[in-house]
């Protein structure tokens, strides 16, 4: 029984089954999503229902929040809070495009045939109730133990849930900054969030690959990116190993 965590989907949802049939993947592992499987790519709704049903906190697909999924919760609750003081706004009769989202979650909503805000409400107490960590121990091929954190963004003990959501390990030129994870007892992180067909550029490495730091590894290959070589992967916590979605091809810009 090994653990496997998958990067940001976004709505990806062909890529993501071609995924999930790699040779690798035994019937008995665990699938860790790292949040993000909605907003960009083409099948927001295949994405949440496949979710919706197959997710569960401990069984063999999990979830942590991302912060794609944590933006439809916020505006939805922005919307709940103008309704409050509207006694004319009934959030059955208000149409789903007032939701506002930062990307396009509500005309695919509005596609798949929700039409009013109340409509999905369902779905944004579905991402509510995702948690935004999780800690796995494993044992390496080795024998030896060892401790992950499951975070979207990044993670510390001090941070706050936005910043573990959105916090980047690297600036917006694609450059990684110094600090790598500071997790106790070898603890080490695995995040998505920052494609790193951004980052690997900076340190010339092939653009689609999972990136390794010595504290934390981003699993986020920018599969909706697929234009410039992203691709979606997962890595097996046990020993490392990655697996991609899509023929892996080398390419150093
Ligand atoms: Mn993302």
């Amino acid at each position: 029984m090994s653990t496997w965590v998958v990067g940001d989907i976004h709505g990806c949802y062909s890529k993501f089954k071609k995924l999930l049939k790699n040779e690798e993947i035994k019937e008995d592992d665990t699938i860790i999503l790292i949040g993000d499987i909605i907003d960009r790519g083409p099948d927001s709704y295949k994405m949440i229902k496949w979710a919706m049903k197959n997710v569960t906190p401990d069984g063999r697909y999990q979830m942590v929040c991302g912060n794609h999924e944590d933006n439809i919760i916020r505006d939805y609750d922005k919307l709940l809070q103008i309704a409050k003081y509207r006694t004319d706004m009934d959030l059955e009769k208000t149409d789903i495009i007032n939701l506002n989202t930062h990307y396009d979650f509500c005309i695919y909503m509005y596609a798949a045939g929700f039409g009013s805000v109340k409509s999905v409400e369902y779905i944004v107490d579905w991402f509510r109730s995702l948690p935004l960590t999780k800690r796995v121990e494993v044992t390496t091929p080795n024998g030896t133990k060892q401790k992950y954190m499951i975070a979207h963004g990044w993670y510390g003990e001090d941070m706050e849930r936005l910043d573990i959501l959105w916090f980047r390990d690297s600036d917006r030129f694609g450059n990684l900054y110094d600090e790598d994870y500071e997790g106790a007892n070898g603890e080490i992180l695995i995040h998505g969030h920052t494609p790193t067909i951004t980052i690997n550029k900076c340190i010339e490495k092939p653009v689609n690959e999972v990136l390794f730091r010595e504290r934390s590894i981003n699993i986020d290959c920018g599969c909706v990116f697929s234009k410039y070589g992203g691709n979606l992967a997962a890595i097996r916590l046990e020993d490392q190993k990655v697996i991609y979605a899509g023929r892996q091809k080398r390419i150093i810009e």
